[in-house]
């Protein structure tokens, strides 16, 4: 059902004509800042009128949430389905938008022909080629940047248990991160115009995890593995979280050549038993976004932030939380602008 009183703030700010300058859309602010601003999309979303028109106003490039992973496009053994991917990328060309892939390898969401089928390494080998050519041919000069590999560590910073690793893994097993290695390789041959990103979680800040990544990244760099960059996911949970931290892991990864995108923003909150945040926490959560909006822009190797969606009404969080938290993104259940978003804009319209 369409909102019934969606909040058009483009329509307001194309109409204003006073002297008093309006301030800028995201998107605005961010073509200006020459940053790339995003946000997760689920393609079924986008018939609602009040969904389509936010995000083609406000945000320069999109990525679908779960429309490329393996349990949408491979469903069924043996073939491909890209529906649900190029209803985003048609979404994205028509309004000039720059599209993120994601993702291309991960223990997680397989299907379960894959997952419980058995196959030998040499299979496996065969099986994840053959998908990281396919996808990204598919997709190419359509997708810019793929997250290639996603959340292959644990909080430790070692190789986590999965199927293209060590059940039974692609013929790579206990050699560290030598399938991910190859992954990029891989893709690096399907498609040598993108740029290849390795994607995680919790390796935000400074931590066993981040030196962890820093370590295989640097690596990667010196044996000239293809890799342009890194994703840093940034689910946060603390209203309190220090982003000095953050600031420093951003400047030793770029440090080593590779470009930094903020991946997955969102900042949950408390909800109430009606399922409302606090006032005051909105406006806590608004300083976090200020603060890691700021992070990435003081950098010029950081040229991406992107969110985990950009409606409360739409969010992984509610699900994964049984509704005990939520409220984690740039606009409330009726599209109207939250504190977080005016935050958003300012600090990329400081950008250096
Ligand atoms: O938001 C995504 C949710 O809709 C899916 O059910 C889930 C499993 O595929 O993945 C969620 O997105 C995850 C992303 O792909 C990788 N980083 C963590 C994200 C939140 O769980």
């Amino acid at each position: 059902m369409l909102n019934p009183c969606p909040n058009f703030r483009w329509l307001v700010l194309f109409l204003t004509t006073t002297a008093a300058a309006p301030s800028l859309l995201l998107r605005q602010a961010a073509d200006q800042a020459q940053v790339l601003v995003g946000t997760a999309v689920r393609p079924y979303l986008l018939s609602d009128a009040a969904y389509s028109a936010t995000l083609s106003h406000e945000f320069n490039m999109v990525e679908p949430e779960d429309a490329m992973k393996w349990w949408t496009v491979r469903h069924t053994a043996g073939a491909f389905d890209f529906r649900e991917g190029d209803q985003v990328v048609q979404f994205a060309l028509a309004h000039r938008m720059k599209v993120r892939g994601h993702c291309l390898v991960w223990d997680h969401n397989n299907p379960d022909w894959l997952a419980q089928g058995h196959f030998t390494p040499t299979q496996l080998s065969q099986l994840l080629q053959e998908h990281i050519a396919t996808v990204m041919k598919h997709y190419s000069g359509q997708v810019f940047a793929w997250d290639v590999v996603n959340e292959a560590l644990d909080e430790n910073g070692h190789v986590k248990n999965s199927p293209w690793y060590n059940q039974p893994g692609v013929g790579l097993s206990d050699k560290g991160t030598a399938y991910i290695e190859q992954a990029f390789r891989w893709a690096h041959e399907a498609d040598p115009q993108a740029l290849l990103f390795y994607n995680e979680a919790e390796g935000e800040g400074l931590n066993h995890k981040s030196d962890a990544i820093y370590a295989m990244l640097k690596d990667f760099k010196q044996r000239s593995v293809p890799i342009d960059g890194v994703g840093l996911q940034m689910h946060v949970s603390q209203p309190d979280l220090d982003t000095a931290p953050i600031a420093a892991n951003i400047a030793r990864l770029t440090a080593l050549g590779l470009q930094v995108h903020i991946t997955e923003l969102d900042v949950s909150l408390p909800l109430d038993s009606s399922g409302h945040a606090q006032h005051s926490d909105l406006l806590r959560q608004a300083e976090v976004y200020r603060r890691i909006v700021r992070a990435c822009v003081q950098n010029r190797g950081c040229t991406a932030i992107q969110t985990w969606g950009f409606t409360d009404k739409y969010s992984w969080i509610g699900s994964h939380s049984h509704g005990t938290r939520g409220a984690a993104l740039l606009f409330d259940r009726t599209y109207k602008p939250k504190p977080a978003y005016d935050a958003m804009v300012e600090e990329i319209s400081r950008k250096p």
